[in-house]
């Protein structure tokens, strides 16, 4: 099975039929980042709005760019050779398979930051993923070990659509409004819980204000967690997180207020704020917001007994039509557990599908989604960046350092703990009653 990177280049030149989200995804990304697009680059989220002062990466040497696969192949290992334990090289689920081949671990974004700490020599940890991702490797790394993020222009336009003064004022509302007193259970009136998507700025406000870290693996746990310390929770970025969990748990639509925050309150009256359990930022993942109800159809009628997992960042109308939802973690799981050879209908990001394809030749896995769309930020990393920042590191130099300050590491970590600590146990009643 040829890799997504593969595909795109064979759709595009028409020896393969398909099609692809934008014609601009056959091009090198210092292509995109610096002659076409100051925007996320070609892909799922290449309509979001990126926020001004979004990092931007500069030109790297050409040498880099027009060194052929081969070249950047040799060099590559060539790098990690030199460098040996003193480096750990870590590539995201949803990375293009021509990076992920030199990852010495691939998973979700805490996994990641997690494995680096299995490395105790590594002085450098480069990051495959996006920039939330090196920030949190910064948070739990040791002070002598540097984190780089092999493009700055890898953001996350999720973790972008949370920033934290829009946090902080929508924070000063719901204060206004709640007052700062717990209950006479003791409950504060909102607890703020933010996906791991999300800037080291809002783990760390979270730290400050008595909340939390979720994945989506935990997000059950970490809810229930926020309910016995609170009497509602702030959830963002992602609100289909947010929805899709806490709908699962039993609480009602009607207490699931979302919070727009170009409006006053939110866009929500007093009263929606008054009776909700989870307020939900208004934010969502592209890659995931690709995903609908007709598709999912679609799987059932082409292939009768198909079985659909999806992401549950996807909107709630595809997690309930879908067989099951979870993690990148889940999934994964869930295929490696099937025994017998069965059909797979995926809603997830298109690399780790193929993968997945790939891995289990026994099964018939395909996207949902039948436009061949990567994740536009991860699709900034490729291996002219991999093998740059791999050669600074042989000749002493840090290129592209991620560094999270301790005025914000400190709290950021207090949440990330606070996370790790969550253990499962509240029943449904004790999360919806008042
Ligand atoms: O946390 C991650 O790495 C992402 C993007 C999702 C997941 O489910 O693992």
């Amino acid at each position: 099975m040829s890799s997504v990177d593969t595909t795109i280049r064979l759709i595009r030149t028409g020896a393969q039929d398909g099609s692809i989200c934008s014609p601009d995804l056959a091009e090198d990304p210092w292509v995109i980042d610096l002659e076409r697009m100051p925007g996320y680059g070609p892909g799922s989220s290449m309509g979001d709005i990126i926020p001004t002062g979004s990092p931007r990466q500069g030109q790297i040497p050409e040498e880099y760019r027009t060194a052929s696969k081969d070249e950047l192949d040799a060099r590559i290992r060539a790098a990690k050779e030199t460098l040996g334990e003193r480096v750990v090289v870590l590539g995201h689920f949803y990375q293009r398979d021509e990076v992920v081949e030199y990852a010495d671990f691939v998973g979700d974004s805490f996994q990641l930051a997690n494995q680096a700490m299995t490395r105790p020599k590594a002085e450098a940890i480069v990051f495959c993923g996006v920039h939330f991702m090196a920030e949190t490797a910064d948070i739990l790394a040791r002070p002598d070990q540097s984190v780089i993020l092999t493009n700055l222009a890898a953001g996350c336009s999720m973790a972008d659509m949370a920033d934290i003064d829009s946090v902080t004022e929508c924070w000063e509302q719901l204060e206004a409004l709640y007052g700062t007193e717990p209950d006479a259970d003791g409950r504060a009136p909102v607890i703020p819980v933010t996906y791991m998507n999300s800037s080291a700025a809002l783990k760390g406000f979270c730290g400050e204000h008595g909340g939390i870290v979720c994945t989506s693996s935990n997000a059950t746990t970490v809810l229930e967690w926020a309910f016995q310390r609170g009497q509602r929770v702030l959830f963002f970025p992602d609100q289909h997180l947010g929805r899709n969990t806490a709908k699962a748990m039993g609480v009602p639509l009607e207490q699931l207020p979302m919070w727009n925050p170009r409006q006053p309150l939110g866009g929500n009256d007093d009263q929606a704020l008054a009776d909700a359990k989870v307020i939900l930022w208004h934010g969502f993942c592209s890659v995931h917001r690709r995903f609908t109800v007709d598709q999912v159809e679609k799987a059932r009628v082409d292939f009768p007994g198909v079985t659909v997992l999806v992401h549950p960042e996807c909107p709630m109308a595809v997690v309930d039509a879908a067989d099951a939802a979870g993690s990148t973690d889940f999934i994964g799981k869930a295929i490696a557990a099937a025994t017998e050879p069965g059909v797979f209908a995926i809603g997830t990001e298109i690399n780790m599908v193929n993968r997945l394809a790939a891995e289990y030749p026994q099964h018939t896995i395909f996207s949902l989604d039948p436009v061949v769309c990567p994740c536009s930020t991860m699709y900034r990393i490729h291996p002219s960046y991999l093998a740059w920042v791999l050669e600074g590191l042989v000749r002493g130099e840090v290129i592209n350092q991620i560094t999270v300050d301790d005025a914000v590491a400190v709290p950021a970590r207090i949440a990330l703990e606070r996370m790790l600590a969550a253990k499962p146990g509240l029943t449904a009643a004790q999360v919806i009653g008042d």
